[in-house]
């Protein structure tokens, strides 16, 4: 390990890091050597203080990929996110109107690197590798091996995958399915990054087979969002366009880290403020790319100082964006009462809303020392917040996980709307509110009827269409889907891409339900955690990615995508599949389905397989919003969905108002001698995909057993930075969660908080602690105790 500590004490946030102990340069450090993960060789240096996405710079960036081949991607770069390219699976920011040459960034380009690849896994690996091998590996390893190319089949007893036909997985499958005593015995994940195409063809299958066990990624990600925009505004998505971001006076982001996880975000954060807006950033850590940017497209980017982003940094405490939130209303309130008909916009609430008059009174309770204490702040900060909210016309509140993964998530989310219908930000240019998913395409999954409660006017449509009875009962989401394998409820876990027992929470916990399955299934485009992690026999479909030519009978499909503003786009492949014997999503769901199903409901599904507009006529029958689908995703660059809040300040409430809403403060409770801790990705991650054992935002290298703690708290708790620790979850239900051997890194985060990443940090989160009202695990509000490393030999499996 190696750390330049002199450059390293610096100052952000108004936090210094005073300098503790002396150099340790060059210090070896005996975490594992044979952990490919490079962890002996950690490296902690100087966070950034500014966030890029220079294409040029990928080399550099991304050594580790390079191994990937870097030329096959390469020609996909230009096409990404282009008129007739392919949508960049690396999250679901949508393209501007007018779309730049390098219409991606750096984080897009690993993706597409680690996807288009041409290395692949070969009948050898399958020999050389059993399950119990697989087990002992990373998921960085996984990752690395290349494309799966062929189907392969573990039977039950047996610790060895096999490859087997196309022809012979799917009647292994249907066999187990057909067997089962009821269709709610299997659950079908989904993660986002599937095709809208694909998506409605699975749960058609999934329910005329009987069940709505339809868990799915957004379950860990968006659900607080879609429960909290629902219960007020009726539409659980965002009511802004692209365009409203260069119309903004005020932008508050909150809980989400654009630098790393959305980095073309930064330059429509930066053509607002060209055009004079400000920015806030509401975060515990002061991340880079909020700070400042060098855009990569302008001159000034690349040689220059870049654009200083937020006006205000609001460093706040873990899970205090409820207090922070009812505070600020209440100034708003405050300000209204000494100044009447001034500061409301009372024309729209009169109008639109319901309930102004509860949260007024409720607001008026509101105890200052409380949302100090929650929040971490001072007065004068949150009055500062207020005057910017109250100078602002048009404002835009976005956020991400930061938010929705805290047990108060619903209702700080919908703190932001009773923020916002205040006065009147919500249904006008340049103003309304925007949580910021996450997967490419987790939206588009949902409208497509990924989710184990979709409402009964959906499934009703379905009927009227299909001719069959959809089940009615609710699914099971993720949570319940681990429980229902834990219980023995469930036997047959298939996924539709994803890394379930990875992503979830209580990751032992996990693994231990999943190995109880009879069977599982996963649908992938490259090795990982769930294929090593499997019940009593396991098969492995493999599949096209995004990036790849999908050609079928009738000639090359595209497939199309939402993106988080609800612009609905095609996306079209552009290299060759990486293996001959590859089936693109549709055609492995068409081809189940047909196995399974036989001629139970009356659907085409050979014709699914051979035209996808035909599954899009479906589409444009069941789908709200999505009629002639077939014309309009061919028109200019796709369509928008309609949206009542954004579009006409509709709101299909069953009272037809935006509901203002009431809600009681909670926040962390926090034990002396415990932090909280997050668990948050680093910039050489998508999800639990790891590109790179690197973080260069946050100034750490080739390594990822971390935990950034103030500096501060590490003088109270007798902690030195560097130092090794483990680090304790603390519950009381009697299981130890412990993560053994993490590096303590010294670092400008709040007070009282600490950070690990994910999904290492999984470990720590019990499975019932769930936010309310969404079942989110809660991954980022954990109560833990750091104790020097009981073992500083310790190695972490990760
Ligand atoms: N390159 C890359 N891109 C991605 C992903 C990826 O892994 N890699 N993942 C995709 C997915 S699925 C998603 S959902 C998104 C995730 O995007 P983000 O939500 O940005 O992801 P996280 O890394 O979890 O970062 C959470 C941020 O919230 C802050 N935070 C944590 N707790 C609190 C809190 O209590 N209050 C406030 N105000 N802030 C808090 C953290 O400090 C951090 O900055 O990114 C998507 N895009
Ligand atoms: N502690 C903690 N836990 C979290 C989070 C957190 O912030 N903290 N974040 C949560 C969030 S926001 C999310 S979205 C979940 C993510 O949960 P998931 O979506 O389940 O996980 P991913 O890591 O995105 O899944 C990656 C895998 O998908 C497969 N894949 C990639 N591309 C394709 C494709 O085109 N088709 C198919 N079929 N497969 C493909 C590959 O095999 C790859 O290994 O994790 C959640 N878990
Ligand atoms: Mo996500």
């Amino acid at each position: 390990m190696a750390r330049n500590k002199t450059a390293r004490t610096t100052t952000a946030g108004g936090v210094t890091t005073p300098p503790q102990g002396t150099t340790k340069a060059g210090r070896p450090v005996h975490l594992d050597d044979t952990d490919e993960t490079g962890e002996s060789t950690l490296e902690i240096g100087t966070p950034k203080s500014w966030a890029a996405g220079v294409p040029g710079v990928l080399h550099s960036t991304i050594p580790a990929l390079e191994g990937m081949g870097v030329t096959r991607s390469r020609k996909t770069l230009l096409a990404m996110n282009q008129k007739h390219g392919f949508d960049c699976m690396s999250c679901a920011w949508p393209d501007p109107t007018h779309r730049k040459t390098f219409e991606f960034c750096e984080n897009g380009a690993k993706a597409v690197t680690w996807e288009a690849t041409p290395i692949t896994i070969g009948s050898e690996f399958w020999t050389e590798h059993p399950v119990s091998d697989l087990l002992e590996r990373t998921e960085y390893w996984l990752g690395m091996q290349g494309r799966l190319t062929e189907p392969v089949y573990k039977a039950a007893g047996d610790d060895y995958y096999r490859p087997v036909s196309w022809t012979e997985a799917f009647r292994i499958l249907a066999d187990k399915l057909n067997s089962l005593d009821s269709p709610d015995q299997a659950a079908f994940y989904t993660s986002g990054r599937t095709s809208n195409e694909a998506a409605f063809a699975y749960q058609l299958f999934v329910r005329a087979f009987g069940t709505n066990n339809l868990p799915d990624c957004s379950n860990m990600c968006h659900e607080s969002s879609g429960w909290a925009m629902g219960q007020t505004i009726g539409i659980g998505k965002a009511t802004i366009g692209y365009d409203d971001f260069g119309k903004a006076d005020l932008i508050i982001v909150m809980g989400q880290n654009p630098g790393t996880n959305h980095p073309r975000m930064l330059t429509a954060l930066e053509e607002a403020k060209d055009n004079g807006a400000q920015i806030v950033a509401v975060n515990p850590m002061p991340e880079a790319g909020l700070k400042r940017y060098k855009n990569p497209q302008r001159v000034k980017g690349v040689i220059g100082h870049g654009t200083d982003m937020a006006d205000q940094f609001v460093q706040i405490r873990l899970g205090g964006d409820m207090a922070l939130l009812q505070a600020v209303s209440q100034r708003v309130l405050a300000a209204e009462a000494a100044k009447p008909g001034t500061v409301l916009d009372h024309e729209f609430l009169r109008e639109h809303t319901m309930g102004l008059e509860e949260l007024t009174d409720h607001l008026a309770q509101l105890d200052e020392e409380t949302v100090l204490e929650a929040t971490g702040l001072r007065s004068a900060e949150i009055d500062e917040l207020a005057a910017r909210y109250l100078a602002a016309d048009k404002v835009i509140i976005t956020w991400a996980m930061g938010l929705t993964q805290q047990k108060k998530g619903v209702a700080t989310i919908k703190e932001i709307i009773n923020l916002l219908l205040l006065r009147g930000n919500i249904g006008k240019p340049g103003a309304g509110a925007s949580p910021i998913r996450g997967h490419s395409n987790v939206q588009g999954d949902r409208t497509m009827g990924i989710w184990e409660q979709m409402p009964p006017a959906f499934l009703d449509a379905l009927q009227r269409e299909f001719g069959f009875d959809p089940p009615r009962d609710h699914g099971t989401d993720s949570v319940g889907t681990i429980n229902g394998l834990r219980d023995g409820q469930i036997k047959v876990f298939m996924a539709m891409g994803g890394n379930l027992v990875a992503a979830i929470s209580d990751t032992q916990a996990a693994e231990a339900a999943m190995h109880g399955a009879e069977m599982t299934v996963q649908v992938s485009t490259k090795l990982n955690r769930s294929h090593a992690v499997v019940g009593d026999a396991a098969l492995i479909l493999p599949t096209m990615g995004r990036t790849e030519i999908d050609r079928q009978a009738t000639g090359v499909q595209f497939v199309s995508v939402e993106d988080t503003v609800c612009a609905v786009h095609p996306s079209w492949g552009q290299v060759t599949p990486v293996a001959p014997n590859l089936l693109s999503e549709v055609a492995i769901v068409s081809r189940l389905a047909r196995a399974v199903l036989g001629e139970k409901v009356q659907v085409d599904w050979t014709g699914f397989e051979r035209d996808y507009d035909l599954i899009r006529e479906h589409i444009s029958h069941v789908v709200a919003g999505c009629d002639d689908y077939n014309v309009k995703i061919r028109e200019k660059v796709g369509f928008v969905l309609p949206n009542g809040p954004r579009d006409s300040r509709t709101f299909p409430t069953p009272t037809g108002k935006a509901m203002l809403t009431v809600n009681d403060l909670e926040h962390l409770d926090r034990p002396e001698g415990t932090l909280i801790l997050q668990s948050l990705r680093s910039h050489d991650q998508f999800n639990t995909t790891i590109y790179g054992h690197d973080d260069r935002y946050r100034g750490i290298k080739k390594g990822r057993h971390v935990v950034f703690v103030n500096p501060n708290d590490l003088v109270e708790f007798g902690l030195v930075d560097e130092q090794l620790v483990d680090v304790h979850g603390v519950y009381h239900d009697g299981v130890e969660r412990v993560l053994r051997g993490f590096r303590v890194v010294s670092y400008p985060t709040a007070r009282g908080c600490a950070a690990a990443y994910y999904p290492e940090a999984n470990v720590l989160v019990p499975l019932d602690h769930l936010a309310e009202g969404s079942n989110t695990p809660i991954s980022k509000g954990v109560i833990v105790r750091l104790e020097p490393a009981h073992n500083t030999e310790a190695v972490l499996s990760s």
